[in-house]
């Protein structure tokens, strides 16, 4: 195989993502809860200690320097911040103050993530996301974390994943709180989508408060590439591109036209998503295959191809090519900048991560050379973690996490993303070295 030199645009940033819950340990919200409840967590475990990272989040940005990462994403905890309603933590927001100085001191910059998804518990007692109020309950935490942050050179996430949200949590039952309701599911999306708007005025209008140059703002979608089972199948063809629009598409077709779409419940013109929207946060890890013979909504999936690698525990497939497609299509739909905030596989095989970003990065920079502006690419994620409802039984660290020491431990993956780093893409070598 010959392979050619594939450099990304000057100025294209790398980095790694994570997010409070499954990396800090001693966190206290709806999630802590939910893994006390026998069965929720497959191994067993909970967050409760996770990585330590709040105790040790100097230690893990010293990593991320040594590895050369220019950026790294992580989530500010909601539930320390306002613990219980209108009551705030002024110790725990001095801590995030800490937090972005020790990255900015290494020379890393910080993207802020205001919601991951994890909730205060006063905040799921008063109806979660189903509250018609929850987005203007979400804003005034925003408020606080911008007028603590603004001073310091960051790029802002608002809502990481709605979609996800919304359908683990209230269709499928995965994610807290366990609902099985289509309709409920739709309108946790829309008031995440309002959410998402509330945040980024908040965060305007801090900086335009302060007299400050307005930031990158920007949500995080999650994005699946969804491929008819029998390709020749009109029904199965009609179902993906349904839900390429319902979960790809529709929500972040609101958050930059400034209008709750007719999918999500309507609502015309919600005036805090105006100008919302700077770039577009895009995380992909792999296609899904559907079959308008099965139960979708149910669950209900065709077999996979049992001629493709896969992710450990979430047994996703790895397909790099959805990646270009859905890149494409999102430029092509949209024409806003589309920063790679994750992607990235769990795997104790650690050759297996190191060809994963080889092939993701390779369908990048082919849509690069289509013309796809694209920002910036971060690996999920700079250490193992906690990975939700697989508790520690997926491993997606760049930096492995011995969790009965904490100690850490980098991967070769971790070095030979530092390597890509350096050349700012992907040389013939390395992908000679790493592919055959
Ligand atoms: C996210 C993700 C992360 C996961 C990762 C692997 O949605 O931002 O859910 O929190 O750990 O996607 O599943």
């Amino acid at each position: 195989m010959e392979y050619s030199d594939l450099i990304f645009p000057k100025g294209f940033l790398w980095g790694s993502a994570a997010s409070a819950h499954q990396t800090e340990g001693g966190t206290h919200n709806d999630w802590s809860e939910w893994e006390k409840i026998p069965g929720k967590i497959r191994d067993g475990s909970t967050s409760a200690i996770a990585c330590d990272h709040y105790n040790r989040y100097e230690e893990d940005f010293d990593l991320a320097q040594d590895l050369g990462h220019q950026v790294h994403r992580f989530s500010i905890e909601w539930s320390r911040i306002e613990p219980a309603h209108d009551h705030w933590k002024t110790d725990e927001i001095e801590h995030y103050r800490r937090v972005v100085e020790a990255l900015i001191a290494r020379d890393v910059k910080p993207m802020i993530t205001l919601h991951h998804f994890t909730n205060p518990l006063w905040f799921r007692d008063m109806g979660g996301w189903l509250n018609p109020e929850s987005p203007t309950l979400f804003a005034p935490y925003c408020r606080r974390i911008a007028e603590t942050l603004c001073d310091y050179d960051v790029i802002w996430n608002t809502i990481n994943e709605p979609l996800v949200v919304a359908t683990l949590g209230y269709l499928f039952g995965e994610f807290p709180p366990g609902i099985r309701d289509y309709g409920k599911t739709l309108t946790v999306a829309k008031h995440l989508l309002m959410a998402h708007g509330q945040a980024a005025t908040q965060v305007r209008e801090v900086y335009e408060e302060q007299g400050l140059e307005q930031p990158q703002i920007a949500p995080v979608i999650s994005v699946s590439y969804f491929m008819p089972a029998d390709p020749t199948n009109e029904d199965d063809i009609e179902l993906a591109r349904y839900l390429d629009e319902l979960y790809n598409q529709s929500w972040i077709s609101g958050a930059i036209s400034g209008v709750v779409p007719e999918v999500l419940g309507g609502g015309g013109a919600y005036e805090p998503l105006r100008n919302s929207v700077d770039f577009i946060g895009v995380n992909y890890y792999s296609r899904m295959l559907v079959s308008s013979k099965l139960d979708f909504l149910a669950g209900e999936m065709p077999p996979k191809d049992p001629s493709l690698e896969r992710c450990e525990g979430l047994d996703w497939e790895v397909y790099p090519e959805g990646y270009y497609h859905i890149l494409n299509s999102l430029w092509s739909r949209y024409n806003v900048p589309l920063f790679l905030t994750e992607n990235g596989i769990g795997t104790l095989d650690d050759s297996l991560r190191c060809r994963y970003i080889i092939l993701h990065l390779q369908q990048v920079h082919r849509a690069i050379v289509d013309g796809v502006r694209v920002l910036g690419y971060l690996v999920w994620s700079l250490t193992d973690n906690f990975e939700w409802t697989y508790g520690y039984g997926s491993h997606f660290g760049l930096v492995e996490v011995d969790y009965e020491t904490l100690e850490r431990r980098p991967r070769q993956s971790a070095y030979m993303f530092r390597q890509i780093i350096e050349q700012n893409g992907l040389t013939a070598e390395i992908q000679r070295q790493y592919l055959s």
